[in-house]
């Protein structure tokens, strides 16, 4: 893979949340958000919600809502660190194989070996924030599921 064209788009940020119906709520009432999708993952220990705007994508914005499912999570450590707020950036790409074996030669560290399982049957993996400059970085390869 050469120098350009690694992300295709922001594909969501990520905001961390104590309590996904509150937050729902909140964001649809008084932003104007729309839920598109919501489910439960066990494995990154997240209940969340894909909000989007009335465009179609890829003009639509999104915005993920991530509760956690214990305080031992991701999402239940960063709260207890943090509080609420912007926990994650995400990026699209095609083929996170390639894209993951690319920054794995530019010296980047991903969290897992191989992507995981993410919203909508994506295939997700991070890079860790100590290697981009301080941002939880998200990378997706939408499945079919994914809004
Ligand atoms: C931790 N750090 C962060 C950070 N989390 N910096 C920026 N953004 C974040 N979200 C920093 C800390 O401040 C600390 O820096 C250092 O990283 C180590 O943090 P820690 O608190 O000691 O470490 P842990 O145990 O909280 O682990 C952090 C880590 C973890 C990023 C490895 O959160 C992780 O594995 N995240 C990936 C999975 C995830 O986030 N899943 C939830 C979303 P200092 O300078 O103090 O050392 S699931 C999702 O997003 C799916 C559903 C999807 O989109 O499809």
């Amino acid at each position: 893979m050469d120098n350009t064209d690694l992300f295709i788009c922001i594909d969501h940020v990520g905001l961390a949340v104590p309590d996904l119906d509150e937050a729902i709520k909140f964001h649809t009432e008084v932003f104007g958000w729309r839920e598109l999708h919501r489910e439960m993952n066990d494995e990154q220990g997240v209940a969340e919600a894909m909000m989007g705007t009335g465009a179609q994508l890829p003009e639509s914005a999104q915005i993920q809502l991530l509760a956690p499912l214990s305080e031992n999570s991701s999402i239940g450590k960063f709260l207890a660190k943090n509080g609420p707020g912007m926990q994650q950036l995400c990026y699209r790409v095609a083929d996170i194989d390639a894209v993951c074996a690319t920054l794995r030669e530019r010296g980047v560290r991903l969290l897992y070996p191989e992507p995981k399982t993410g919203t909508g049957g994506a295939r997700i993996n991070f890079v860790h924030p100590k290697d981009s400059g301080g941002i939880l970085l998200e990378l997706t390869e939408p499945g079919t599921g994914e809004h």
